[in-house]
């Protein structure tokens, strides 16, 4: 009796230290990724902004000696659209901190000030993925990185600020908080040259309008962020009524088409570095939907291009300022 009852106690010992050692040997140290040690600093501060530290292990990258943010990683593309919107936000805070940045900058025009954001570097999936509704053959998705950042309006070129930076009173200001509209590329390229401003190339624009957010819109429903046609009555509304994206920027969806620098030509299926079409094309970019067209036209994704001339009712444009170079 009295030796059986020491064998179960041995066996269950055993087992015990069986079990021990199986959860040991799986206990294997995480691996070490050298740039990350070398970044020590930055990923504390990261994870003081709640990035948890998986997406930082599994997003970030480096690029010339820079950790920047790969929105195109896969763990990224798995995330919800409110985790990405809230990590894309924490790292543009971030990068403006660890770069002395403002995140919000005022350009002065003739007294008129136009507000600009910061826009981090990173990578991202430009397109859109083939099952996404609404989606038209010239959307091809391919990895972009932005390597440099740089300030986009805030908001749509407003009548009033296109009117005052171009020394021209004739009509009222009534409506000057209105998107300037019926501008043609060529008007904003004049508009842009006289201001030390450039119209953002198609990635940038795409980059700066998704804001981290991989699917359709830079959030969940349409009509919170842009005017268009089930919204808008048919009207061009002021500029910042709806909700901002992650990174602040109001109304990419909807109320006015943005042209953008490129001519419109298909996308390269391989992976690019700041890309820019120069080559003459039959059309120039413009992007966002507009306030007469169904929210599908307003996806992230959603390309449009016309002649450089065309003075459309639905084209406005929105400006970016370039970093000086250090
Ligand atoms: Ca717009
Ligand atoms: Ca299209």
């Amino acid at each position: 009796m009295f030796q059986s009852m020491s064998t179960k106690v041995c066996l269950a010992l055993l087992l015990a230290l069986a079990l021990l050692l199986s959860v040991v040997a799986q206990e294997k140290p995480l691996p070490v990724i050298p740039w990350l040690e070398k970044h020590e600093k930055d990923i504390d501060s990261l994870k003081s902004l709640q990035i948890p530290s998986e997406v930082l292990k599994n997003c970030m990258v480096e690029i010339n000696g820079e950790l920047i943010l790969d929105m195109s990683a896969d763990f990224w593309c798995r995330l919800g659209v409110n985790e990405q919107k809230q990590y894309a936000a924490a790292y543009q805070v971030w990068y403006a901190r660890k770069h002395g940045l403002e995140l919000e900058k005022v350009v002065n025009l003739n007294g008129v000030p136009l507000v600009m954001r910061l826009i981090p570097p990173g990578k991202f999936w430009m397109g859109s993925p083939e099952n996404e509704i609404g989606r038209e053959n010239d959307e091809n998705r391919h990895q972009v990185a932005i390597s440099k950042s740089y300030y986009i309006g805030k908001y749509e070129v407003t009548q009033l600020q296109l009117e005052s930076a171009m020394g021209n009173n004739s009509s009222s200001f009534k409506d000057s908080n209105t998107p300037a509209r019926g501008v043609s590329w060529n008007d904003c390229q004049n508009f842009c040259g006289k201001n030390s401003l450039k119209l953002p190339t198609e990635a940038q624009w795409e980059y700066a309008c998704r804001a981290g957010v991989t699917y359709a819109y830079c959030g969940t429903s349409p009509d919170e962020y842009g005017w268009y046609k089930d919204n808008s009555k048919d009207m061009i509304h002021p500029v910042g009524q709806k909700s901002p994206n992650s990174w602040g920027l109001y109304d990419m969806h909807g109320n006015v088409f943005e042209w953008c620098l490129d001519w419109k030509r298909d996308y390269s299926s391989e992976e690019v570095s700041d890309p820019i079409v120069l080559s003459t094309a039959s059309e120039r970019v413009f992007r966002g939907g507009s306030f007469s067209l169904n929210a599908q036209s307003c996806r992230s994704g959603n390309r449009g291009g016309s002649e450089e001339g065309n003075q459309g009712n639905y084209l406005g444009f929105r400006v970016l300022l370039k970093l000086t170079e250090k």
